[in-house]
This record gives C-alpha cells, structure tokens and sequence, in this order.
C-alpha cells in the first residue's frame, strides 16, 4: 500500500458454518501473472502490509481469512484466488471457497452449475446447487503418516496421523477433552502445544511441508452428524466451521484406515454445530498420471473429497485506509 494517500478497496464478507471470509473485489495488490503459487511469492514479498491491513484489527480479526480475486492461467476458470490469514498465505480453503462462490452469486457473476476455481494447490470444481448450497470438489488429499507419537509438555504422549487435505494437518487420535465450546480455551491451549511439539521436533508433511493446522476429534452432538471436531489454524485461532481442508484430510485418513469407502456419506460437525458433508471418490487415471508425475504420493492413498456446505453473505463494505491513521496498516502483534 502507499503511504502517502488515502486508499480504498471493496470487500465482500460472508460467512461458511460461522468461519467469516472477505474476498476483496477492487483495489487489490499489483501481483502481476503466471502461476498462482509464484504470485503467492510475490504478494508475501511486495504486499504482505495488504495482507495485514485487510486481516488485521482494527478492520479485520484474527479468525478472519481473506481472499484476492486473480485472473486464472486455466481458461476455463472462473476466477483464480489466493486466500490468506492473520499470519501468512493458505494453499486452499475450503470454506473460504463455499463463501467465494457464494459472493460471486451474490454480484451476479455465477448462476447455479459447475464452475472451476483455480488456487495456488490446483484447480478446484464447485457446483452451486439450487438450493444455495455449495459442493467443492477439493485438491487430492492423502493420509501421509499414521500413528506419529508425539510428546507434549504437560499431556500423556499424544498420537495422531499427519494428512494433506490442500493444507498440512496433525489430526490428534486421542486427546482429555469433550469437543465441545465450553471447553475451547483447554483445546486451544492443548492444539498449540501439539503445534509447538510438532515445529520443535521437525515433523513435517511431505517435502517439508510446515503442519500448521491441527484437528482434535470426537463424537458428535447432532444427530444428522458422524464426528465433531475443533481445528487450530496456523494463526492461533480455531476454525468456526468444521473446516474444508480440514474435513478433506480426514476421509483421506478414514480411507487410508479401511473405515470410509469411495461415495459414502461422511459429516462432519464443527465445535459450534455447523455441519460439511463429505464424500469422496478415487482418482481416474489421467489424474493418476498427473500426481504420479507431481510426486503427489502415496499413490494408492490418494482421494478426490468434495465437501458440501452452506455460506451466507452479510457484507458489503468499502474499507478505507487513511493517509493518517496510525492504524492504517493494522495493530501489528
Ligand atoms: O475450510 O479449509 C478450510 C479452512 C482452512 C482454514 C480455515 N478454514
């Protein structure tokens, strides 16, 4: 942003089963062309104050995740989009991509039908369904470990599973706590101390890939749902919705663990009782081909979940960052 002027830029909020997204429709950073991931690059070293100004207080909060509207390099996409957080830049988001589709609906830019959004992971394929729900067929997800014991200050050792779901997860096997809102401030404690424990031993995705996300489970309390869970997000918040990425890894580790079958039905409820249903299919073979020359692995592992939910838009804003506010940046921490 330049510091010398008054500046404004158009946002869009809603919000996915209570998790809020601001997709910015005008006036957003100068990040030129080419693949979406090298565009990431250039937005996290030219425009990181953009970021922080649109996420940041006193316009933004932490639990907030934005979204920057981007010619795609794929024709036959709608739009391309990066999405970012309070700290740094997400790969995907899934509920950030049920409140996208539902803001272009909402500016006339979509009718209900098939549309594909490309992001820094890879295309992905929404339907907006008529009844204004929205599917997004998500990137390939896998299980990548299983059982990864961990030992974190203060608790038992703690076991999990390590899982790609268009974001890296730690999803905890066993943990003390009923999944349930009275209990948040114990959950985020104990997710950040798995977050810490999992940084300071190195554990990693693959090739490295920072686990920043982590997902606590248990029984759900609605009826129409099969799990409950609560997830940690990179900046220290927790997800109000039960998290797209977050849900994709899960049926990849419920597959990869003989408990989910391709097609069957799998819900998911979040820590505040909103509910993603999830199903999802094996790879065809073109696809095949593509992740095996990705090195997207393990092969045999390998699932194409869709996650159908609901977002609703309640924002229609200009922010205006003036030459003289000392905030105009956002409240750095
Ligand atoms: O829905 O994928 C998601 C997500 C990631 C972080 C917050 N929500």
């Amino acid at each position: 942003m330049s510091l010398g002027k008054d500046e404004k830029i158009k946002v869009i909020d809603s919000h996915t089963g209570g998790e809020p997204t601001r997709i910015v429709i005008e006036g957003g950073p100068e990040i030129g062309g080419g693949p979406l991931i090298d565009r990431v690059k250039k937005f996290r070293n030219d425009h990181d104050d953009f970021r922080r100004a649109v996420i940041h207080e006193p316009r933004g909060a932490d639990v907030l995740i934005g979204g920057v509207l981007c010619e795609p390099t794929e024709p036959d996409c709608v739009t391309g989009v990066i999405f970012f957080n309070n700290v740094d830049y997400l790969g995907m988001c899934g509920h950030g991509t049920i409140g996208l589709v539902q803001t272009l609906y909402y500016l006339g830019r979509i009718e209900p039908g098939r549309h594909k959004i490309e992001t820094p992971v890879g295309v992905v394929t929404v339907v907006l369904h008529e009844d204004c729900q929205v599917t997004v067929q998500n990137v390939p997800s896998f299980r990548y470990r299983a059982d990864v014991e961990l030992s974190v200050e203060g608790y038992e050792s703690v076991c999990g599973d390590i899982a790609w779901g268009g974001n890296w997860f730690f999803l905890v096997k066993d943990h003390p706590f009923e999944i349930k809102q009275g209990n948040i401030d114990q959950l985020l404690l104990f997710s950040r101390r798995v977050r810490s424990c999992l940084d300071n031993q190195k554990i990693t995705g693959k090739d490295g890939g920072v686990i920043d996300h982590i997902e606590c489970f248990g029984p759900p309390e609605s009826s129409h749902a099969d799990s409950k869970n609560f997830v940690l997000c990179p900046g220290g918040e927790y997800d109000r919705s039960p998290c797209g990425t977050g849900t994709s890894a899960k049926v990849a580790c419920l597959y990869a663990g003989g408990k989910l079958n391709p097609g069957e039905v799998f819900r998911q409820e979040s820590i505040i009782g909103s509910i993603f249903e999830a199903t999802f299919r094996l790879p065809h073979l073109d696809e095949r081909q593509t992740l095996e020359l990705q090195g997207t692995g393990p092969l045999e592992r390998v699932v194409v979940p869709s996650i159908r939910g609901s977002a609703f838009v309640h924002g229609e804003t200009t922010l205006v960052f003036g030459k003289n506010d000392p905030f105009r940046l956002g409240i750095s921490k």
